[in-house]
């Protein structure tokens, strides 16, 4: 039927553009003080990684200066980056933890 008395022009979206949340990197940082075994520790509490594991990323980083501990949506790889943060400076390490959209 013709509907060019009542239509508004305005489309309406049956679809909304909503976008997927983004993954983000979680990043460990090297400095020359933290002990490697405490970041091997932080590895594994944190990102529930193996000993192997955490102690390949924590050499990775000892060697590159950077690795990635794992990837994860924001909220969750935010709350990393703070547990790792606090638990450093309650052992008074200088480890540095960041965050990098994936
Ligand atoms: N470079 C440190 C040392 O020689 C070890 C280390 C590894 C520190 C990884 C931080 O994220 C880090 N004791």
């Amino acid at each position: 039927t013709d509907d060019s008395d009542t239509d508004t022009g305005v489309a309406v979206r049956t679809r909304p553009k909503t976008k997927k949340p983004s993954n983000y990197k979680v990043l460990m940082l090297n400095d020359d003080y933290t002990p490697m075994e405490f970041v091997v520790h932080v590895l594994q509490r944190f990102f529930n990684m193996g000993v192997e594991d955490a102690t390949r990323v924590m050499l990775q980083v000892h060697q590159n200066g950077v690795a990635v501990c794992g990837v994860f949506p924001y909220e969750v790889a935010e709350t990393k980056v703070v547990q790792v943060m606090d638990c450093a400076r309650e052992n008074q390490h200088p480890l540095q933890c960041t965050l990098e959209k994936a």
